[in-house]
């Protein structure tokens, strides 16, 4: 791919499908920005974007593979780890990564998601944690906090939420980190490094919906918002998942959780073939 660059042009144009645009996110919403930041960490990574391949499953987040001008696939709601997964072992050259919401990836794709992880598949996936179905409406989720309102919560969240860093860790994953999109420059670095490890390393983003989740839960709009991420947010590399816990309006544990070495699958299969063929 030869990148032109003018005056006019944004850096990352070239990943870009330009001719989709405008997109069809709402003003304030975080996808966009974490796009940007995932965009900028392939070139970060100085990876070769013919080999880089973006699966999203539905959803405003899973909007992403559709914009993107790399060989992206936007697959069924929850299947986009199956689908990454078949085009790993199919091709194992290639930089698989998943872009996706909380409610595809760890709603109707939950069972993908820990399965994916606990084989340690060499992808990375950047979930958007925005707390509910934004496109449908925003229904509660996963990932909903305890007393949240939503469509389908209208008095509160009653149910109890996942901590994700915590349920990918506690899977296998080899590299977990966890940003908001006020962390940019953090952000950018995080995925660059996560699209390099080998293993299944997933970077959890928590981003606003200020349309239907922010508007509903009267959470500040537009910069102040931003200003309540920097106020809540704390950086704590090293963490242990178990204590990041998020809660409606408490703090915002961020940072690198886990960054460690185990066999992905396709070295155990490699294993595994070399033992059956030996004489
Ligand atoms: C099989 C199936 N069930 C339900 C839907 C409806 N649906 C579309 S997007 C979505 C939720 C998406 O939530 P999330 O992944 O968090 O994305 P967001 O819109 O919040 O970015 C649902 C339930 C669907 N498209 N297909
Ligand atoms: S509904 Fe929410 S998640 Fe969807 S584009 Fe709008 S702000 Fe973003
Ligand atoms: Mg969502």
């Amino acid at each position: 791919m030869t990148k032109m660059l003018t005056v006019d042009t944004n850096p990352v144009d070239c990943y870009l499908r330009v001719d989709r645009i405008p997109h069809i996110w709402c003003a304030g919403c975080g996808i966009g920005p974490a796009t940007g930041c995932f965009l900028r960490a392939i070139d970060r990574a100085e990876l070769n974007p013919d080999k880089v391949a973006v699966v999203s499953g539905i959803g405003c987040s899973g909007r992403v593979a559709g914009y993107i001008k790399l060989d992206s696939f936007h697959t069924t709601h929850g299947r986009a780890l199956p689908f990454a997964t078949g085009l790993k072992l199919g091709n194992p050259e290639l930089n698989v990564v998943v872009f996706s919401g909380d409610g595809d990836i760890v709603a109707i794709g939950g069972n993908h998601l820990i399965h994916s992880a606990r084989r340690n598949i060499d992808m990375t996936v950047i979930c958007i944690n925005n707390f509910n179905y934004g496109m449908t409406g925003g229904q509660m989720g996963p990932t909903t906090p305890l007393d949240a309102r939503s469509a389908t919560s209208p008095y509160g969240n009653f149910e109890y939420p996942f901590n994700l860093p915590y349920l990918v860790a506690a899977s296998g994953a080899t590299y977990v980190a966890r940003w908001t999109v006020l962390h940019l420059r953090e952000l950018e670095r995080s995925i660059a490094e996560a699209l390099t490890k080998p293993g299944f390393s997933f970077i959890e983003v928590l981003g606003p919906c200020p349309t239907v989740y922010g508007r509903r839960n009267k959470l500040p709009r537009g910069m102040d918002e931003m200003r309540s991420y920097q106020e809540r947010s704390v950086i704590r590399d090293g963490a242990d998942p178990k204590d990041v816990e998020l809660s409606l309006n408490g703090p915002i544990v961020v940072g690198k959780f886990v960054d460690i070495e185990r066999p992905t699958l396709w070295d155990c299969y490699q294993q595994m073939l070399d033992r059956v063929t030996k004489p």
